[in-house]
């Protein structure tokens, strides 16, 4: 009995059993390995002041925008524990999941002392941090969001890299289409490439030499770029103009997807900085118009309204060079993955990628992987439930190679494609 058809009354827990099993591919963090230093975040101080946290915090406590930003970050953590965990239940998502990471780590949650939580993790070396945080997130690798306009950045990829190969870079270029005169253009002419303001056709080639030159630098996984709710496509605008002959060109040449993540209003309430991004609708004809005029393009795309969530499904449905992925930030919410993967399973079957962490601290991986592998699992559950009441029977091979795909097999298919 190598390969058994799983009982009818099994069904549920074999899918449970094969979601956690599963280790998981992580299409999208804002984590660094550990070559990068201080750009790896770890830690209770940065769990407790991760900006879903902050935004939180200063709508229940009487501290203001600008006292906040004028501690310490240790200051800033004790204001959020004391707000969110201490004077009420961290009963939001954000809150859950720390107290989900500190069970993980194995702290006693019933003394709620801070300080022994942050002690316990003090002296631990960074390299042996990752090791346990990825065995108890079941993660194999993940990707980081690598921003060649960041100066902090920029020089360690000046440097032969040799990282932690677990993890895995993707380009983002959101300062070349998001603010191509503000910081686009003006980094570019930093760092030697002649592009323009008119973008004539020397500029643009001057762009799209710099796309390559990091494409060859980096080895992205993919190009990436959140983009505003009004994005349109095609558009007479700078940011039209460097997809249509710039990106797209070089992403098909290269063979690197572009990842397209729509619907953020930037800086909504600047006062809350990284904290003050918001959401709104977006106009989902003009995904349908870069997906029809580029069949050759490979394209990777989450939306951030709830509200675009079944649009997005029936325009994956039409278009094979789409894979659509995860549910991002305001979507990374139980009822809402719940909601969103029932509809991406119903009309897309296995060919999506449910869900990617976001994570910008390392601890984070040890609760947003098992709090979304749990709606996941639950989701799967009652699919394949169904499936074997109308009659087919579920091996566990099948079972296994299924999940396998959605949690890692699909975005390198997609890759090699
Ligand atoms: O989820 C987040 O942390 C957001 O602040 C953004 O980073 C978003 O995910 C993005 O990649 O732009
Ligand atoms: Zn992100």
């Amino acid at each position: 009995m190598v390969d058994p058809v799983i009982r009818a009354g099994d069904v549920r827990g074999a899918v449970s059993a094969a979601v956690s099993a599963q280790p998981v591919t992580d299409i999208h963090t804002h984590l660094f390995g550990p070559e990068f230093g201080e750009l790896l975040l770890w830690g209770v101080d940065e769990l407790l002041t991760y900006h879903y946290l902050i935004a939180e915090t200063l709508r229940a406590s009487d501290v203001g925008y600008d006292a906040y930003w004028a501690m310490s970050q240790r200051e800033q953590a004790d204001l959020v524990w004391k707000t969110l965990f201490i004077e009420n239940s961290p009963i939001s998502e954000a809150c859950r999941g720390v107290v989900t990471a500190l069970q993980a780590y194995g702290f006693d949650l019933t003394t709620r002392d801070l300080d022994s939580y942050r002690d316990a993790l003090r002296d631990v070396r960074v390299e042996d941090h990752i090791d346990r945080v990825f065995e108890l997130a079941n993660v194999e690798s993940v990707i980081m969001t690598n921003d060649p306009f960041d100066p902090v950045e920029q020089p360690a990829w000046a440097a032969d890299r040799a990282g932690d190969p677990r993890f895995l870079p993707a380009l983002r270029i959101d300062p070349l289409l998001n603010a191509y005169s503000e910081t686009g253009r003006p980094t570019l002419t930093a760092l030697g490439y002649a592009a323009d303001a008119e973008l004539s056709a020397t500029g643009l080639a001057e762009i799209r030499r710099f796309l390559d030159d990091w494409v060859t630098r980096m080895q992205p996984q993919y190009m990436a770029v959140s983009l505003p709710p009004d994005f349109a496509y095609p558009e007479d605008s700078e940011r039209g103009t460097i997809i249509r002959e710039c990106v797209l060109p070089v992403s098909r040449e290269r063979n690197v997807p572009f990842a397209v993540m729509i619907g953020v209003k930037r800086a909504v309430n600047p006062r809350l900085r990284m904290a003050g991004d918001g959401v709104a609708k977006a106009d989902m004809s003009s995904l349908e118009r870069l997906l029809e005029q580029h069949p050759d393009n490979k394209i990777l795309a989450t939306l951030l309204s709830r509200e675009n969530q079944h649009e997005l499904c029936v325009i994956g449905r039409k278009f094979p060079n789409l894979l659509v992925f995860g549910c991002w930030w305001f979507m990374n919410n139980p009822s809402i993955i719940d909601e969103i993967t029932r509809q991406r399973i119903e009309l897309l079957g296995l060919s999506v990628i449910p869900q990617h962490s976001d994570a910008r601290i390392l601890d984070q991986l040890v609760y947003k992987w098992p709090h979304s592998r749990a709606v996941i699992a639950d989701v799967l559950a009652d699919k394949y439930a169904d499936l074997s009441a109308s009659g087919w029977a579920i091996r566990q091979s099948e079972l296994e190679r299924d999940i396998a795909a959605l949690l890692g097999g699909n975005f390198r298919r997609f890759l090699a494609r």
